[in-house]
Parts: C-alpha cells; sequence; structure tokens
C-alpha cells in the first residue's frame, strides 16, 4: 500500500514562495509522479502511421519545397503522447520519411545523434557516409553513426523514399545535439557489406588492425532476408526468427543506443512478445500484418510504421497464410542494458 503524501496545497503559501524565490522546491508533492508504483509513466502512445497516408503528403512537400529550402526533406511521425512538436516516436526515437528526387542532392553534414536509414521505395539514390557511397535499395539499412559525415544523392528517375530512425530525442534532452555543416565528400573505394558478406570471416589487416568504430554501414536487404529465410527453414521449432544487425567487428549492436533488428512472421504465425523496458517501432517491409497493443490493433501494409510503448505487451500476426511477413524493427534496448535499466517481465 503505497501512503498518500503531504500536497503542495497543505503548505503556507509564503513558505512555497519563499522556497521558490530560492531556487528550493519541496520533493514530496511530486514524489509519486516521479516515482509511480510499479510501472513507470508512459507517454509514448501506441500509434499507427499508414505508409497510404504518408505518400501523397510527402510528394506534396516535393512539390511545395524544393531540397535547397530543406535540407532534409522529411516529414517527422511525432506520437500523440509526447506532443506532435516534441517530433519524437518514443522518449529515446525519432521518426522521419525522408524524399529525395531525381537529381537532388541533401547536403553532406555530420551531427551527435545516431541515424539509420531503411530504404522504403525507390532506385537509383545513395548516401555517402564517411566516404563510402552506399547505393540505397529497398530494405536495405544504411547507418550514420554519430560524428560521421554523411549526404545523400539521387541519379534515378523515380522518387525515392527511406524511414530515418535517430536518437535524437535522447541526444537533445541530454543537451548535446548540434551538426556541422560540409563540403561533398571525396569518395574513397569501400565496400564494408562486401568485406564483412560471410559472418564467420572477418577481414584481417596484417600491419595495422582497422580501427573503425563503424565497419559496416551498409546492410543489403537481400543478405538480411535470406539469413531470415534460412533460419526459419532450418529451425521448423524457432518462434521467434529474428536477426540482429550487428557490427561484425565486435558481435555489439551496431550502434550505440538504439537497435535494429529484422523479424521473419511465418505464414499465418503468430507472436507474443514479452513485456520488456524499452519502447519499440516495427516497419513493414513486406507482406501483411497486424500488431497489438494496448488494446488496439493496427492492421500493417507493406511500408507502413507503428511504435509501442515500454512495459507493454506486443502481438504480431502474420495476415497471409501463405506468404512470410517481414518487419525492421527499432527499439530503445542496448540505452537500457547500458544504463542498467532494462527489464523483461515475463
Ligand atoms: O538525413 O541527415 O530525418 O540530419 C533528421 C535529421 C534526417 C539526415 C532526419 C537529419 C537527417
Amino acid at each position: 500500500m503505497t501512503a498518500e503524501l503531504g500536497r503542495i496545497e497543505d503548505l503556507p503559501a509564503d513558505y512555497v514562495d519563499e522556497l521558490r524565490s530560492r531556487n528550493l522546491v519541496p520533493l514530496w508533492p511530486s514524489l509519486r509522479a516521479l516515482l509511480p508504483p510499479a510501472r513507470p509513466k508512459v507517454n509514448t502512445q501506441a500509434t499507427h502511421w499508414p505508409y497510404a497516408a504518408i505518400r501523397p503528403l510527402l510528394m506534396r512537400a516535393g512539390e511545395l519545397t524544393p531540397i535547397e529550402k530543406a535540407e532534409r526533406r522529411v516529414l517527422v511521425l511525432a506520437n500523440p503522447g509526447h506532443g506532435l512538436d516534441k517530433m519524437q516516436a518514443s522518449a529515446a526515437m525519432y521518426l522521419g520519411m525522408q524524399l529525395l528526387l531525381p537529381g537532388e542532392w541533401a547536403p553532406s553534414h555530420r551531427h551527435t545523434p545516431n541515424a539509420v536509414r531503411m530504404v522504403v521505395e525507390g532506385e537509383g539514390a545513395w548516401s555517402t557516409v564517411d566516404g563510402e557511397k552506399c547505393v540505397m535499395k529497398r530494405g536495405d539499412l544504411i547507418l550514420t553513426p554519430t560524428g560521421l559525415w554523411h549526404e545523400h544523392g539521387h541519379d534515378g528517375d523515380e522518387p525515392v523514399v527511406w524511414l530515418d530512425v535517430l536518437d535524437l530525442p535522447l541526444v537533445y534532452y541530454m543537451e548535446a545535439s548540434y551538426h556541422v555543416d560540409g563540403g561533398r565528400q571525396q569518395v574513397r573505394p569501400a565496400h564494408g557489406e562486401r568485406a564483412y558478406a560471410r559472418g564467420g570471416l572477418v577481414p584481417t589487416p596484417v600491419f595495422e588492425r582497422s580501427r573503425k568504430a563503424y565497419p559496416m554501414l551498409r546492410y543489403p536487404w537481400a543478405d538480411a532476408r535470406a539469413a531470415l529465410q534460412s533460419l526459419a527453414d532450418d529451425q521448423p521449432e524457432l518462434e521467434a526468427v529474428q536477426i540482429t544487425y550487428a557490427n561484425p567487428e565486435t558481435g555489439a549492436p551496431c550502434e550505440n543506443i538504439l537497435g535494429f533488428y529484422a523479424l521473419m512472421l511465418r505464414p499465418g504465425q503468430s507472436l507474443q512478445l514479452p513485456v520488456r523496458s524499452p519502447a519499440m517501432v516495427f516497419h513493414l517491409i513486406e507482406g501483411a500484418a497486424e500488431l497489438q497493443n494496448e488494446g488496439q490493433t493496427f492492421t500493417l501494409a507493406e511500408a507502413d510504421t507503428c511504435c509501442a510503448p515500454g512495459y507493454s505487451a506486443v502481438g504480431l500476426r502474420n495476415r497471409s497464410s501463405s506468404e512470410p511477413a517481414f518487419l525492421f524493427i527499432a527499439d530503445e534496448t542496448p540505452l537500457h542494458q547500458k544504463l542498467g535499466v532494462f527489464e523483461i517481465r515475463n
């Protein structure tokens, strides 16, 4: 039983005024709000952003605002539980749908937040990250980790759209968010996705050990999909067919703060995820799925994005009985684990 504590109204007004004039505040009227019983107060709401609604609005942004006036032409997927103007999907995650039109160039910059891009549609665009030109194909994951220069260009002839996932809300909250502009990068020959194409075979310089913190910047969808399909084929009993986007040198999550995964739902499969502390984002790469969270059911079509708060149960279902479904997942697990607040409750 949690005892009732004294309220601010219980104190003489002149006493509270004097405290405040000396930049002091009594704890006990706010203690239960700061440390609620058993479960945190969570602002993040289960939210669904159907791509069918985003796409025409994003194309309209392409007509309304030239790239020179946007730098990054992005519609932010904002969680109403945090207030739309906060532009956050969860406590630590930011999501944006970015449009680049043929011939456009989003100039080079680097910033303290970490980012990834999950390519949603279109061919011909590329991101140059730390001098490595990464082609963007649907389903590819491209990293732009903290501090690395990145720019986006487009040599194709159709719009290209990708989903940006950043740890911007956290880094901003830390008062550590800033960017630096740069000139066009010198592209150097580098293909991390080929050098690390086989998980068990690691490039090994004889004279100089590579000191790159982020040796692999592009994770082609064809490889991720093939890995999931092999797992499912080899292990018919495996309940959750999932892979983690990892740093191939260390095996650790590929970025420091957010975790990234791909999950395959077998035809007709339902999967109940354990209740865990981190919030999660789901983006349907391929297939037809359904997500249940906090009494709501969202029907996911291809390229739809959804978020679910931490400390809540998430159920997933493949709506097709004949085809697999493939989801890209982002979450706050590395952050929670590093800070020692990660919990799994069932
Ligand atoms: O592409 O560099 O959605 O800097 C937000 C900030 C994308 C980017 C975003 C960014 C970028």
